[in-house]
């Protein structure tokens, strides 16, 4: 076993022990460095000296995406200038950005991380490591960097775009793994195939460490079918560490979270009471070593389960179910609620679909237009008509099958539709507010 994983196997019992001492230094850390959460814990009536189980953490009150734009930039602060040594920011689409200062130690424990999701993908010091995430303020560039060379990886830090030159050093360095989102990775395959490169024949590459957006098991299995490598999950946001919060083992369809750093509670969106494993609902984690931005009970909006099961691989740390879904991703069409992951699914379902697709809303007074732009891959374009009103039938039918609903299918030309370097816009919603 690579002694980075020696932690993954922690008996539970010391776990739980593990997390309970550590919340119960957090817990008063935060209350006397971060107004916010002093002032919350006072309007509910709950102290630091109240958690003495790690069910009272229930007690304490969540953190919320806008609780960060409103605090920007530094109320949520909890260390001192002279030990932060890296900011993190994710931007929004609307108004002002959220910021993570974050201390030596936080960086080091999110490498940590991140070195850990490698070993447990099979990835070793011999391998060479491609990171295709942009670095800058977004953290998968930087998040996994650091973890590669924790690991003691060759790092290739070509960061996202400038596709040719991604193939062309991919190829001369003997690249073995590839860390980029799922919608790069099939914009570089597809442009390998345009330089005529073939992954299996022309390459090393192994792994691909994919994350930062949403991906289908249809994705998953399209991406190890066209390159031939081991599509592995990475999972993480700014706000608790970046990438490698959890991960994904050969044998589990889930990820295992890094529990002895973060710690995860599932909530019924709307009581917002906790549910027991098991069930699905709102992820929600505390990080339990960071001293920079501490956060306690931030509510990500993704979809999840915490696994009940043991892993067969031994882990003990809790499997928590792939994200399909976020609570703000959900569309409401024509009354019917649909989550782009569905669609994406039904899509997958017809060999002749690439992998690349857009769905557009527009409305007019009375009524919403439902649409989706899907790419045929190159054999099964033609000019014949005929051939493509059926394979547009065939299309419809796979997606009605899974939503319910009728929308207008326009099937278009391989490389039509925009690519991303980073994470991909799937869903135009220009529908009247
Ligand atoms: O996307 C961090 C990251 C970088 C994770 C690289 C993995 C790889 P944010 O930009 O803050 O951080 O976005 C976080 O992205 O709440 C999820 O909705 C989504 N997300 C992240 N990883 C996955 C994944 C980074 N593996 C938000 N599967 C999260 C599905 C993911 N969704």
């Amino acid at each position: 076993m690579n002694p980075i994983s020696q932690k993954d196997y922690i008996d539970v019992a010391g776990l739980r022990k593990m997390q309970l001492a550590k919340l119960q230094e957090l817990i008063p850390y935060e209350y006397e460095r971060v107004p916010l959460f002093r002032r919350r814990c006072d309007e509910k009536g709950v102290k630091p000296r109240d958690l003495a189980t790690l069910a009272d953490l229930a007690k304490f009150p969540f953190m919320i995406k806008t609780d960060l734009r409103d605090e920007y930039p530094y109320g949520l602060t909890a260390a001192p200038m002279k030990d932060i040594v890296r900011f993190h920011c994710s931007s929004g689409t609307t108004g002002k950005p959220i910021c993570i200062p974050a201390t030596m130690a936080d960086v080091d424990i999110w490498s940590d991380g991140v070195a850990r999701c490698l070993a447990m993908y099979g990835i070793m010091e011999e391998d060479v490591l491609q990171v295709s995430y942009g670095y800058g303020l977004f953290t998968g560039g930087l998040g996994a960097h650091y973890g590669g060379e924790k690991l003691g990886c060759a790092v290739l830090p070509t960061g996202a775009g400038n596709t040719e030159k991604q193939i062309m050093l991919m190829k001369d360095l003997g690249v073995t793994a590839i860390a980029c989102t799922p919608s790069y990775f099939l914009h570089l395959a597809t442009t390998a195939a345009q330089m005529g490169v073939d992954f299996r024949r022309d390459t090393k590459l192994k792994h691909g460490i994919f994350g930062a957006e949403p991906w289908t098991d249809e994705i998953r299995r399209k991406i190890e079918e066209i390159s031939g490598i081991t599509a592995h999950d990475i999972y993480g946001l700014t706000e608790i560490a970046g990438p490698g919060v959890a991960g994904n083992c050969p044998y589990c369809n889930g990820l295992h979270v890094w529990e002895d750093h973060f710690y995860p509670e599932i909530i019924d969106p709307d009581t917002l009471e906790v549910l027991p494993d098991g069930e699905q609902g709102e992820l929600v984690f505390t990080t339990l070593d960071r001293r920079g931005t501490p956060m306690v009970r931030y509510r990500t909006r993704d979809i999840s389960r915490l696994q009940t099961e043991p892993c067969k691989c031994g882990r003990t740390m809790r499997v928590m179910d792939r994200i399909h879904a976020r609570t703000d991703d959900m569309l409401i069409v024509h009354g019917v609620n649909v989550f782009p992951s569905q669609i994406e699914t039904g899509l997958m379902k017809v060999p002749e679909i690439a992998p690349h697709y857009q769905i557009h809303l527009s409305s007019t007074d009375t009524l919403d237009l439902f649409e989706i732009k899907v790419e045929v891959v190159p054999e099964a374009f033609s000019d014949n008509i005929r051939d493509l009103e059926a394979l547009r039938k065939r299309v419809l039918a796979a997606v009605k099958t899974i939503i319910g609903l009728t929308p207008k299918i326009t099937l278009v030309g391989p490389g039509t539709l925009p690519r991303s370097e980073g994470k991909i816009k799937r869903v135009i919603d220009n529908r009247k507010k």
